[in-house]
């Protein structure tokens, strides 16, 4: 599945965990390998057999974004970011599926921004976030600020974003950039657990209910409850509704498959 060896794709039931895997390089990221991740994210998203995504990074970080000493990394900056980065944080959020960042160490710039586009995010003690973009210069990109500020809004998205700082475990899980903390030898059985659980829910569903949440951030009120309605329309006739249903009237655990 990934001929450039810059990740790793591993299946388990419905559950898909991709591994950044250049941990020599802190897992930074470059041409090749955001090539490589966009095209097995596009993938993972539109197979059905896969329920849930867990993103995580090998070694010691979990990714310290952009590779600055990739050769040319700011020739047609612009355009690479289009054509690479926000394709990449699109399907993430845009990912019909829950997807579960195990942030097993720093994620630094665009790798905090990978971060933030997915849906949980599970933190090892011993991490840091970074919006590390003011430390070279940089602007916060792919989506950073978009999520950043959405995450913790305007006065704390900036001062994050202007000192360049290291968040530790404890400041990220009382601003809410994460939802768990766990000791460094935990965290990827956790958010398996998670994702496990996560898979066995009603996954469409679950999809549409991304999408709604996001529509909320951003869309009127009148907006977002008619894409409700049409939605639920679409939701009532999938076989998870029925099983739901069945399931409740005979007191039993239902059996979702996602659809
Ligand atoms: O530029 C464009 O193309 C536009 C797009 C920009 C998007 C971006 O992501 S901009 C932000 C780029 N990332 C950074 O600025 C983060 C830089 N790294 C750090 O701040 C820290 O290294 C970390 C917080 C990630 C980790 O800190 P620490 O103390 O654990 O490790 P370290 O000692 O700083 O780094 C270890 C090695 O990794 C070191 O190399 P060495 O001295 O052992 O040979 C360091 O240079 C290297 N390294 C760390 N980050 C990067 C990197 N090498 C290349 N690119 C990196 N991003």
């Amino acid at each position: 599945m990934n001929d450039e060896a810059t990740h790793r794709v591993e299946r388990d039931g419905g559950v898909a965990t991709v591994t950044l895997d250049r941990p020599d390089a802190l897992n930074a990221q470059t041409r090749a390998s955001r090539a490589a991740l966009l095209r097995d994210l596009r993938v993972l998203s539109s197979d059905d057999g896969v329920r849930c995504v867990v993103l995580t990074g090998a070694g010691r970080a979990f990714s310290a974004g952009q590779d600055l000493r990739e050769p040319d990394a700011l020739v047609d900056v612009d355009v690479m970011i289009r054509e690479t980065y926000i394709p990449i944080i699109e399907t993430l959020v845009d990912m019909p599926k829950p997807v579960v960042a195990a942030i097993n160490g720093a994620a630094a710039g665009a790798g905090l921004s990978l971060a933030l586009a997915c849906d949980l995010r599970y933190m090892a003690d011993g991490a840091v976030l970074m919006m590390a973009f003011s430390n070279i210069g940089l602007v916060p990109d792919c989506g950073g600020t978009w999520l950043l500020v959405r995450a913790v809004g305007h006065a704390r998205a900036f001062e994050l974003a202007a000192s360049g700082r290291r968040v530790h475990a404890p400041e990220a899980l009382s601003l809410g950039l994460v939802q768990r903390v766990l000791p460094g030898d935990e965290l990827q059985a956790a958010a398996h657990a998670t994702a496990v659980e996560l898979a066995a829910r009603p996954t469409q569903a679950l999809g549409w209910t991304k999408r709604l949440l996001r529509a909320a951030e951003q869309s009127p009120l009148s907006d977002v409850m008619e894409l409700e309605a049409q939605l639920q329309a679409s939701a009532v006739k999938t076989h998870d509704h029925a099983e739901g249903v069945a399931a409740f009237l005979e007191k039993r655990e239902p059996r979702f498959e996602g659809r």
